[in-house]
């Protein structure tokens, strides 16, 4: 039999899994392609891979057959049952070393487990999360690794080429053990969720409150670009804003206003809930379209609750859209603060060592939230790799400060206009608790221990009070000084 020639095998044909393979082999690598449905690999062959020296296999023995070790295969079919279907194929062909990579959604327990299993077998798994649709597999996604370290000096060569690059750095590197690239891109998409709320509370702003129409919308955007907001997803909004329907109005307020959701932000805001960490704009972010979905129950709202009258906006236009600016980029801060906080977290919980500004630089390009901000954010971590949040780097603490004053005048101005902005308002909320040495827990805290004896704390220096752990308000709530007790349990 002649020498394997296949620097890597792919499964699943569609149209991802045949970006991925055209992007490998223009990177020089020679790929080895299988789908289930094996007339896609004739098909693929016969077109898109024509004049290539991509390989095709007609089973998974003969995929294996045609790679060198050790072995590399990524999966890139449905996430679910799928992903283990064909684990389990691949496994009686494999040998000690070789590579399972899982480039689909999966959700990272699956991950979990699966590396768990495959590394007891004494083969090695990844997790990849791939992003970037369609266009990004062909040329150049946000690849994000983890899963078994001992795969990732294998695939470095093949993922950081296959990647996108930005000044010359690839957009991929090891993220961590076990499931930590899928969890990694869970979170970016969480991320995304909370950047394109963000972005739409904004659009809502302009248009609803200062009256004006898409094409001066557009403009803003437009604008905005080319400052601390340039990054991809503000500059498709300013083109999106731009397209207008064959009769000549703006598409945008044409299209039925309930989001959809695959279920990537929900997932982060469940295990940021499971982590205890305060993931509040992603949270609003899922919501406000679980909000979006109630259409009907909304237009019937609509008629029998008022909101307050409208009044035109009276005030500076240029300073109000400055003030704009600035609330978007103090709550897109909050909203990365919150996704980095996460992680850091989990990363305890589950024994991960997790390269933060290698994540960062992962996300600023190939990806949907690719952003001039995230090389910020990859050198904030560069400094401090052990950062407890953004908002103690000096350069997001300083950004932080300057937006402040426009941050709370835009939602102030919203509230009185009656306009929802769930995700700015979220990220003040967090800001205001965040940077409070004292919130009213202390009085949770009593009202808990007075319904159900569940004890509290006491303040340090505060060790005399009279009240002692394990002792219940409610015993001396019989007693005439409880306006006396209280006042030390603070
Ligand atoms: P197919 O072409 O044979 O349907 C995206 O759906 C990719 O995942 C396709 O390559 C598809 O293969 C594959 N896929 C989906 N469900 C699958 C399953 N249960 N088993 C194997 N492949 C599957």
């Amino acid at each position: 039999m002649s020498q394997p020639v296949g620097d890597i095998g792919l499964i699943g044909l569609a149209v991802m899994g045949q970006n991925l393979i055209l992007n490998m082999n223009d990177k020089g690598f020679t790929v080895v392609a299988y789908n289930r449905t094996t007339s896609k690999v004739d098909a693929f062959l016969a077109n898109e891979a024509k004049g290539t020296k991509i390989q095709g296999a007609h089973s998974v023995e003969e995929l294996v057959s045609k790679l060198k070790r050790p072995r590399k295969i990524i999966l890139l079919v449905k996430a679910g049952p799928a992903v283990d279907d064909f684990i389990r194929q691949l496994e009686p062909h494999l040998e000690k070393g070789d590579i399972i990579i899982d480039g689909g959604n999966s959700h990272y327990p699956d991950t979990i487990r699966r590396s768990k299993e495959l590394e007891s077998k004494g083969l090695l798994f990844v997790g990849s999360g791939v992003s970037g649709g369609e266009e990004g597999a062909r040329y150049g996604p946000s690849l994000m690794p983890g899963g078994s370290p001992a795969a990732w000096p294998a695939i470095k060569e093949i993922f950081q080429a296959t990647a996108a690059q930005v000044n010359g750095e690839p957009c991929c590197d090891w993220v961590g053990e076990g499931g930590a690239g899928h969890y990694v891109k869970m979170v970016h998409n969480g991320i995304e969720y909370g950047d394109m709320q963000l972005i739409a509370e904004a659009y809502d702003i302009l248009k609803r409150g200062l009256g004006l129409h898409e094409d001066e919308i557009a403009d803003i955007f437009n604008n905005w670009n080319k400052g601390v907001l340039d990054s991809f997803l503000i500059e498709i909004t300013a083109n999106i804003l731009k397209f207008k329907d064959d009769d000549g109005e703006p598409l945008v307020p044409k299209i039925l206003d309930q989001a959809g959701q695959k279920g990537t932000g929900k997932w982060t805001a469940i295990a940021a809930l499971d982590a205890g960490m305060p993931v509040t704009l992603i949270g609003e972010a899922v919501f406000a379209r679980c909000l979006s979905s109630l259409k009907e129950e909304r237009i019937r709202a609509s008629k029998v609750i008022a909101g307050p009258q409208k009044e035109a906006f009276k005030g500076d236009k240029k300073q109000f859209i400055d003030d704009l600016e600035q609330a978007l980029y103090a709550s897109k801060i909050i909203s990365y603060t919150q996704g980095f906080m996460l992680m850091r977290q989990t990363a305890k919980d589950l024994g991960w060592t997790l390269n933060y500004a290698g994540i960062a630089r992962m996300w600023r390009g190939g990806c949907i939230i690719k952003s001039v901000f995230l090389g910020d954010i990859a050198a904030a971590y560069q400094k401090n790799s052990n950062l407890e949040s953004l908002l103690f780097d000096d350069f997001f603490n300083k950004a932080a400060h300057k937006a402040q004053p426009g941050w709370r005048r835009i939602i102030a101005q919203a509230v009185l206009w009656g306009i929802p902005t769930p995700a700015f308002s979220t990220a003040l909320a967090f800001f205001d608790g965040y940077r409070s040495e004292v919130v009213p827990a202390n009085l949770l805290q009593a009202q808990r221990d007075y319904f159900g004896a569940h004890t509290f704390r006491v303040v340090p220096g505060k060790e005399n009070t009279k009240l002692k752990l394990g002792e219940d308000i409610r015993t001396y709530h019989k007693l005439p000084c409880l306006p006396f007790l209280t006042c030390y349990i603070g």
